[in-house]
This record gives structure tokens, sequence and C-alpha cells, in this order.
């Protein structure tokens, strides 16, 4: 495949840090997303979660991630879409490993936003070529849309976000800084969104600073989330234990994550079975 204004894409994944990539999906990619996104909410993992509304967004908040059966239903995504050949476009690598999915569903009336947050935070990797690929099956308007700050992977890491729903910034370790409160004050950050429409996707370093817009009456927001690494990938330990139940934190017992944390120190190549390799196809044998 050949993404049109790639240099610019790459340019601005790498500077910038979040990209929107219009019609990278086929319908046959989307129609195996979907699939896919079907599957994980009919198969609901220990690590799916019910965000509590509030009296002013009192609308039904799923998601769910790290499915520990996710592999075999995810296979046909994973081999037989665009979605890892984009990324390896991106990146201009051939190579492509599969970390997790992760899915959300907001509907039913106002939602909560999902609060800011990097996702390296909670993540014992790091690189340049670690990526998130966001996948909407509606279309999503600008101001209903995922938000970054522009640059910010850049920047500081911040301690996690625990979802709470009393306090966006609450954090999950208590020893990196408390992430600021950008809601308070949005004119202070350099906030950039997009509008996106089924097949496009939002690709983003994990580090980047992002939250999500609330989902609004009458209209349902359904996503799903990719998260790839590629040959620079490399372990980097987290500054503490992220608690069970705490949103987004995918160090769940028996995950690939756990033994990878007993196994790996820092800077050691990022690789476990769990995570596989997904790009270059294997070659069909004769
Ligand atoms: O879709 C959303 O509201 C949040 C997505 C997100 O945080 C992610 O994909 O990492």
């Amino acid at each position: 495949m050949s993404l049109p204004n790639l240099s610019r894409l790459r340019h601005d994944l790498r500077e910038q840090g979040a990209i929107h990539v219009p019609k990278a999906l086929d319908a046959n990619s989307m129609r195996l997303a979907r699939d896919a996104y079907q599957w994980s909410l009919c198969h609901p993992s220990p690590n799916c979660a019910h965000f509590q509304g509030t009296p002013e967004a009192p609308s039904k908040f799923y998601q769910d991630l790290l499915n520990p059966n996710a592999l075999p239903a995810y296979r046909r995504l994973l081999e037989e879409s665009f979605a890892a050949d984009v990324v390896a476009e991106l990146w201009d690598s051939p190579d492509v490993w599969f970390m997790y999915e992760q899915v959300f569903l907001k509907e039913g009336g106002e939602s909560r936003r999902t609060p800011w947050h990097q996702d390296s935070s909670y993540l014992p990797i790091t690189g340049e070529k670690v990526a998130v690929m966001w996948i909407t099956f509606e279309p999503v308007r600008k101001e209903d849309s995922l938000e970054f700050v522009r640059g910010s992977h850049r920047g500081i890491l911040y301690d996690g976000s625990r979802f709470d729903p009393n306090d966006d910034t609450a954090p999950i370790y208590g020893t990196l800084p408390r992430l600021p409160d950008i809601e308070a004050d949005r004119s202070r950050w350099d906030i950039v969104s997009w509008a996106v429409e089924p097949g496009d996707v939002l690709i983003f370093h994990p580090a980047m600073l992002h939250g999500g817009a609330p989902a609004h009456q009458g209209n349902r927001r359904s996503t799903l989330s990719l998260r790839f690494f590629g040959e620079d990938a490399v372990y980097r330990a987290l500054p503490g234990t992220a608690r069970v139940g705490d949103s987004d934190n995918p160090d769940r017992p028996g995950s690939p994550f756990q033994d990878i944390q007993r196994k790996l120190k820092d800077g050691d190549p990022f690789r476990h079975p769990g995570f596989p390799k997904i790009r270059p196809r294997a070659q069909a044998s004769a």
C-alpha cells in the first residue's frame, strides 16, 4: 500500500506525535476490525470496566483491554487487514509486532470524558516505533473526537490517571509528576483533534497526552485501539506498581506484561511470545 502525503504524515507523527490518516482502512479491513471489536464486547475479560457516570454524565462508558483470549479472535484483523501495513509504512520499517487491543463504548446520553493521560505511564516500553491506532466505527465530529496535546510525546512523562470520576488527575503511582488539569484551562495547551470517518484512523505515540471527548444524547461512540511496536522498542521499567483495577493498566495477573517485567531489564529489546510479530507477513508454506 502507499499512503498519500506519506512524507508529511511521517514527519508529523515523529515531530507532533499524532496524525489523522484519511481512508487508511478499506472496507474489508473495517469489516475485520468490527468483527474483532464485537468479539471483545461479547467476551468481556477480567480487565473490563464500566465507569461510573456522574449526575451530569450518567451514560454508559465501557472499556476492556488485553483480553487473554483476544489473539485468535484478532488474528484475521492483524494478518489480513491494512492496519499493520499502515503502521509499517509510517515507520518506514518492515517489522511490526502487536501488543494489545482496547475497546471503548460510550452511549446512552452524556458520558464523561476519557481523562487526559499518556499510555506510556502504564506501559513498560519505550522507543520511537511504538504506536496506537485508534479506529472509530461511527463518524466522529472534531469536537467529539480524541484530543491530543501536540508534541507532548517529547515532554514530561506524567503519572497515570486512575480514571477516578471525582478527580481525573488522581495518580496511580505517586512517583511521577501529577497530571496537569488540562480541562481547567484548555487555552494553555496546544490541543489538536480531527473529525474522523469510519476507515480513517488516528495514529499516535503512546507518550502523547490525550483525552477523549464525551458522547452526547443520541450518539454512540464505539472505538477500537490497537497498539503496535517496532524494532527499536525496548523495555523500560515502570516507576511503581499500578493497582489492579486502575484503568488502562495492562499489568494484570497472567498478562505478558507481568512476565516481561520479571524477565527483562531496562534497555532490553521488548519481545515476548504473547506479543506476536505480524509484519512482514509469514510466507505461505509450499
Ligand atoms: O476513545 C477514547 O475516548 C479514549 C482512547 C484512548 O485513550 C486510547 O486509545 O488510548
